[in-house]
């Protein structure tokens, strides 16, 4: 905290375009905070290079990640938007919470497990330190409440261990965050295969509903879903796809996992995916106009960046003046 306004802070990597998990998971619950917290919402791309990215495509989604913050409803005004590497202090303290995060405790994050397997030919250090560099962006800004999808759950208490045995050592210096997971579309599956979490890097462009998606392809995507040999839209065990597709029904409309079931009671699994599709598609529908415009002005965007990385270096500057005294570096 500085002042006694709660501190709200999240990020989303310009790895890939964005899927609905990353919009309903995330983003979207960035825009649920009230008036009297100050907030940061950053597009981290430095965590974005411990996997291997083509330069100008990481470069384009920075600008699409920002353009997404803004066309889903975060105002500028009113957030602080802003790119990780454009305030060198992330980089910075993310060094120095490397010195305070345990060899054992990286090893257990099964993201760098997951990631490692995937990438067995790239399973760099950067990889297997994200999740210190991640509490560092964190506890930069003193934030209390950190918004996330619950794949994110682990790398948060990871951060608060980090931050409380930074404040034991030293005296305290780093509020210790808690983090913020919505009830609903907390987790959003792969079309294809619902066992798993839809990731924007999945290379079946089946599994993946980008929020960018045209119509077509978003209604074709759900037609096109996993599901089971039962017919009856209700949830139970063995039946990840529609449990699945049930969830996000509810994310975009509002509704309960009851009244799906009742409103779709006899009705088939074709009818009820042409359903999901339709409220997606929606949904989306003023978020692509919005980006559409925003992305034909580039120049809007860089001022929004340089004004987002000059309010986030000032406090991320008062954060780094206390670290340093308490580490004893000189100056
Ligand atoms: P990648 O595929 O590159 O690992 P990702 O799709 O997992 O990326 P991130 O940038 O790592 O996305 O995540 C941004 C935010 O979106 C995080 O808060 C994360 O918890 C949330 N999120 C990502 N995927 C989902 C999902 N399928 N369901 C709900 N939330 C999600
Ligand atoms: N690790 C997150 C992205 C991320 C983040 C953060 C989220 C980086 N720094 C700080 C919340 C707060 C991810 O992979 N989804």
């Amino acid at each position: 905290m500085f002042d006694n306004r709660k501190v709200v802070f999240s990020g989303v990597q310009p790895s890939g375009n964005l899927t609905i998990g990353n919009y309903l998971g995330a983003i979207k619950n960035f825009t649920a905070f009230p008036e009297d917290t100050m907030r940061f919402y950053c597009v981290v791309d430095l965590h974005a290079i411990t996997v291997r990215q083509v330069p100008a495509e990481l470069r384009r989604r920075t600008y699409e990640t920002l353009a997404l913050y803004i066309a889903c409803g975060l105002d500028p005004q009113k957030n602080t938007l802003f790119v990780q590497s454009q305030v060198p202090a992330h980089a910075e303290l993310g060094w120095i919470l490397d010195c305070y995060t345990m060899f054992g405790e990286l090893s257990r994050m099964t993201q760098f497990k997951d990631k490692s397997a995937k990438h067995a030919d790239n399973i760099n250090a950067g990889l297997f330190t994200y999740p210190s560099l991640m509490a560092a962006d964190i506890l930069l800004y003193q934030t209390d409440i950190v918004p996330v999808g619950i794949d994110q759950k682990q790398h948060l208490e990871l951060a608060r261990d980090v931050a409380n045995r930074f404040n034991t050592v030293h005296g305290d210096t780093f509020v210790v965050p808690e983090p913020y997971i919505p009830a609903s579309g907390m987790k959003i599956m792969s079309l294809q295969d619902p066992a798993s979490k839809m990731s924007k890097s999945d290379p079946n462009e089946n599994a993946v509903v980008r929020i960018l998606d045209e119509p077509d392809a978003i209604m074709r995507k759900f037609k096109r879903a996993v599901t089971d040999s039962d017919s009856r839209v209700a949830r139970g065990e063995g039946k990840d796809g529609i449990n699945n597709l049930i969830s996000i029904y509810c994310a975009f409309t509002g509704k309960t996992a009851e009244e799906t079931e009742r409103e779709f009671d006899g009705k088939g699994y074709g009818g009820f995916k042409a359903a999901v599709g339709e409220v997606c598609v929606s949904a989306l529908r003023p978020v692509q106009e919005e980006f559409a415009r925003l992305m034909a002005d580039k120049a809007y965007l860089e001022s929004v960046m340089k004004q987002g990385a000059e309010t986030a270096a000032y406090y991320a500057r008062k954060t780094m003046s206390k670290v340093r005294r308490k580490l004893g570096f000189v100056g």
